[in-house]
This record gives C-alpha cells, sequence and structure tokens, in this order.
C-alpha cells in the first residue's frame, strides 16, 4: 500500500459544535496524520466552484449554502491508503445508514450537515487538494 494524500473538510455544522478536536483525533487513531490544516470561511463562489460536480443535483443550491453558514477546517490528511481509510472512518453520507463508529454515525446531524467531506479518489484528492493548499503549505 502506498502513502496517500486526500483532502478533508470539517463542515460548518460541526465547526459550530465546536467538534474539530473530536474528529481530528478519530483520524489520528486511524492513522490519517493532519499534514495540513486551516480554518476557513468559504464564499458562495468557492464552495460553488468546489461542488461544482453536483452543479445539477437538486440539493446544490442548499449545499452550497450550508457550507457558507460557518468556519470549515480544511485539511490535507496522508497516510497509507489514505483516501479509502478517510472515507472509511467517515461512513456514509446518511448518518442514518453509516457504521457505528464512524465520524458521521457518531456526530452528523442530517444527510446534509454530515460533519465532513473526504476526497472519493486519488485523482479527486490532487485537485481538491491543489484547489485549496499550495504546497509549500503541506509539511508531512
Ligand atoms: P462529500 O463529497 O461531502 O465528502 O460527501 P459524499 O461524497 O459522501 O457525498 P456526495 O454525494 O459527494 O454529496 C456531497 C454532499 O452533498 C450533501 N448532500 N445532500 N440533501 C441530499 O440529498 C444530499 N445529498 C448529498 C452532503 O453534505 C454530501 O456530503
Ligand atoms: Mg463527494
Amino acid at each position: 500500500m502506498a502513502v496517500e494524500r486526500t483532502l478533508s473538510i470539517i463542515k460548518p455544522d460541526a465547526t459550530r459544535r465546536n467538534l474539530t478536536g473530536k474528529i481530528n483525533a478519530v483520524f489520528e487513531d486511524n492513522g490519517l496524520r493532519i499534514v495540513a490544516q486551516k480554518r476557513a470561511q468559504l464564499s458562495p463562489a468557492q464552495a460553488g466552484a468546489f461542488y461544482a460536480v453536483h452543479m445539477e443535483r437538486p440539493f446544490y443550491g442548499d449545499l452550497v449554502s450550508f457550507m457558507t453558514s460557518g468556519p470549515v477546517v480544511i485539511q490535507v490528511l496522508e497516510g497509507e491508503n489514505a483516501v479509502a481509510k478517510n472515507r472509511e472512518v467517515m461512513g456514509a453520507t446518511d448518518p442514518k445508514k453509516a457504521d457505528a463508529g464512524t465520524i458521521r454515525a457518531q456526530f452528523a446531524e442530517s444527510i446534509e450537515a454530515n460533519s465532513v467531506h473526504g476526497s472519493d479518489s486519488a485523482e479527486n484528492a490532487a485537485n481538491e487538494i491543489r484547489f485549496f493548499f499550495a504546497e509549500t503549505e503541506i509539511l508531512p
């Protein structure tokens, strides 16, 4: 297995409830190292561009509103098989369907306010990391 990087976002529902540390502990306990991290307020243009793949979906407008409703914590996670490992520890999109112990099962409020984002492929991870970070901001 190769050491990989993936992009993670702790979403506004989780920053509002002061859950950043608890979520970071789940990453670290599962072998994911936080090699870059910043708190940010996304603009509608940034959130819209980040989620552009969902532009045609009925939930796109709500998703952009939600992602700009408060601060997010944007992170690069590094570890063996990081993309798949992070998707595993996040759990299913809908917290009702997420396995026990996953971040979304423990913390998500709804299918939309589901506490975390994680890249879904190595290729998307590289693009999403580039969207938010300069290489010099990533410190393994
Ligand atoms: P993410 O991209 O945030 O890591 O989540 P994901 O891959 O598990 O889910 P995806 O299908 O990519 O959807 C992106 C985000 O859109 C919101 N969503 N709302 N109301 C709805 O039916 C609905 N479906 C998705 C969620 O915030 C989801 O994480
Ligand atoms: Mg997704």
